[in-house]
């Protein structure tokens, strides 16, 4: 469950004496915070402690975590010299702490308790190095998209030659599972995704294929599932602004689907989260490979305890015969 960690007081104490990026390139604070939301709230996976902004520096782009905004980047990246001085990145080089982090993880997380590696799918990382910081309405992104389409698909090759590497790393490093994080990509129509995004993220799955099971996650994306279908992936993450049956049509029965509940849902009394949740699991039983989750990550407030209450009903349920 992404940034599951930021809700709980036992992140928020250590937030207190370390920033969030030192906690990331620390291995063992990043493990520890890693098993924290596995140990408070029993969830099935530990997602490596990492952000998807990690990698920019080693690729030639530094950032700052800014308190409250996110990732900036001073000098985003727009002219034909800014992708030229672009470098594809050497993980073992740049972030050898996220491989220690998993392998520290991997022997220490619960019997039976899997662990996720994880990067920005190469759409989501390159807007954030175009726009340099998190956008709205992606306004500078489609300006080079549409304005100068050679330099835009360039860019992207070496952003989908540098996940490559780093989701290989993880691999390499005991991740049971990784996970292509789309988060902007609700932004684009399906004539853009295709022509613009489709062909990277492809590249990335296939290069990846056999390494580890692939989940491909996206907000906002109902009306590209259709293309999202043939990217690669074996698992697709899907928000709650589609139903989880019309998804599986529009996906086909081969995928898993991962999702769907709405985070600020459970700012809602239980009994309206339960009553969600059930749906959610009606929906997808007896159709094989459903991951149960959030559709997008834990919202700052959130009740651990709602979580935690939520993880073990999910663990309890059982289809109605
Ligand atoms: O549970 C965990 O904490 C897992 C670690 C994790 C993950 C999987 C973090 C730590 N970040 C991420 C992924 C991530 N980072 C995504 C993809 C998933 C998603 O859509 O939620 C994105 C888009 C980011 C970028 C990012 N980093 C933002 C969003 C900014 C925007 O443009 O809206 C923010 C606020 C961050 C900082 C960050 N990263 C992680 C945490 C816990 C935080 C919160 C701040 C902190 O503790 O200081």
């Amino acid at each position: 469950m992404r940034q599951a960690g930021r809700s709980l007081p036992e992140y928020r104490a250590l937030r207190e004496k370390h920033s969030m990026l030192e906690i990331a390139r620390t291995p063992e604070l990043a493990t520890e915070v890693s098993l924290q939301p596995v140990r408070r709230l029993g969830v099935d996976a530990a997602i490596v402690f990492a952000d998807i902004t990690l990698p920019l520096p080693g690729m030639g782009v530094p950032f700052e975590l800014t308190e409250g905004v996110g990732p900036v980047i001073e000098h985003p990246v727009r002219t034909e010299a800014d992708v030229a001085a672009l470098r594809v990145l050497r993980p073992e080089e740049a972030l050898p702490y996220v491989g220690e982090t998993i392998r520290a993880l991997r022997s220490n997380v619960p019997a039976g308790v899997d662990v996720i590696g994880f990067a920005a799918a190469p759409f989501t990382l390159a807007s954030y190095m175009v726009e340099g910081r998190g956008s709205r309405d992606f306004a500078r992104v489609k300006a080079m998209m549409l304005g100068a389409p050679d330099l835009w698909h360039r860019m992207m090759a070496t952003v989908s030659a540098s996940t490559i590497a780093y989701l290989r790393m993880q691999a390499e490093a005991g991740a049971d599972a990784l996970q292509l994080f789309d988060s902007w990509v609700g932004a684009l129509g399906p004539r853009d995704y295709a022509e613009f995004v489709q062909p990277h993220t492809r590249a990335v799955f296939a290069a990846l294929r056999g390494t580890a099971p692939l989940i491909h996650f996206g907000t906002g994306t109902a009306t590209l599932l259709p293309l999202m279908r043939a990217d690669g992936a074996d698992v697709v993450s899907v928000d709650w602004r589609i139903g989880l049956g019309d998804a599986w049509s529009l996906l086909g029965p081969d995928l898993a689907i991962q999702g769907n509940l709405d985070p600020a849902a459970l700012f809602g009394p239980w009994e309206a989260v339960r009553v969600r949740a059930d749906e959610i699991l009606a929906d997808a039983a007896g159709r094989p490979g459903h991951i149960f989750n959030l559709g997008h990550g834990v919202l700052p407030g959130t009740s651990p305890d709602q979580l935690a209450r939520l993880v073990a009903h999910v663990h309890e349920w059982r289809p109605r015969s």
